[in-house]
């Protein structure tokens, strides 16, 4: 079992999760600009991609066709440049890092979602990153039919959003599954309110992580 750190980081580490269109990409925004705002140093950064070798294999996940097994391994790939070449460097020098979608996705994606053993993909992305865990995850919880009408009126759909059938449900439901298990590292925030009420949401939830330092 590989050792877990949430602990010690100068800067806080604050992830995004939940199913595409659920507003990670806008919310997570909004919290780099809170934090700004008072004045933190912070990056906003997001798997896959992140680095430039990130990048080049977000390009190959999202176009190429591939097994499960393929696809786990190339997000703990990127998973591992990211943690060790950016976030872990920026934490330890003091910077906040703003995170979009960690290894909770790659659990609830290849995991729950996909054929996967989700513990086994949960080791193998804390055996790439040496156990790095956030201090704070937010998940954006949202009606799978809600997210999927979003991401639609968008247009074009990646090869993951193309998931058919209960994929979605299975990603839901094993997401709060996850925040069950770790209460602690876990807010849980109805995605379904407006831009702006989620925002106060994620700010206050923010603060208060703050203050418990
Ligand atoms: N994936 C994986 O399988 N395993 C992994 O380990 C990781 C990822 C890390 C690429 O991710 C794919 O990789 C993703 C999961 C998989 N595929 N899927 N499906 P990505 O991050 O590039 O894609 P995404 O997560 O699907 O992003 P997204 O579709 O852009 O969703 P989002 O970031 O959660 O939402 P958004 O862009 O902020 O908002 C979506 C739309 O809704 C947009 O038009 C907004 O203006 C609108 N919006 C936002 N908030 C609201 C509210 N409150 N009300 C109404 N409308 C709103």
């Amino acid at each position: 079992m590989t050792k877990t750190s949430t602990l010690n980081y100068r800067g806080l580490w604050v992830t995004f999760e939940g199913g595409d269109g659920t507003g990670k990409t806008t919310q997570s925004k909004h919290a780099r600009e809170y934090l700004r705002s008072i004045g933190r140093d912070v990056i906003h950064t997001r798997e896959p991609g992140g680095t430039p070798l990130g990048d080049k294999l977000r390009h190959l996940i999202l176009t190429e066709q591939m097994g499960s097994h393929t696809e786990a391994l190339l997000f703990a790939a990127n998973r591992a440049d990211h943690i060790r070449t950016l976030v872990e460097p920026a934490l330890a020098a003091g910077t906040d890092v703003v995170q979009d979608r960690y290894l909770d996705s790659s659990v609830a994606y290849q995991g729950y979602g996909r054929d996967l053993d989700p513990s086994e993909v949960r080791n193998l992305s804390l055996w790439a990153t040496g156990g790095a865990l956030p201090e704070l995850t937010i998940l954006l919880d949202l009606d799978p039919a809600i997210a999927a009408a979003r991401v639609g009126a968008r247009g074009e759909q990646d090869r993951i959003e193309q998931e058919q059938g209960d994929f979605r449900t299975r990603l839901r439901d094993g997401l709060l599954e996850l925040a069950a298990a770790e209460p602690e590292r876990f807010v849980i925030i109805d995605a379904g309110d407006t831009e702006a009420q989620i925002a106060g949401r994620v700010r206050s939830v923010i603060t208060n992580r703050l203050l418990a330092r």
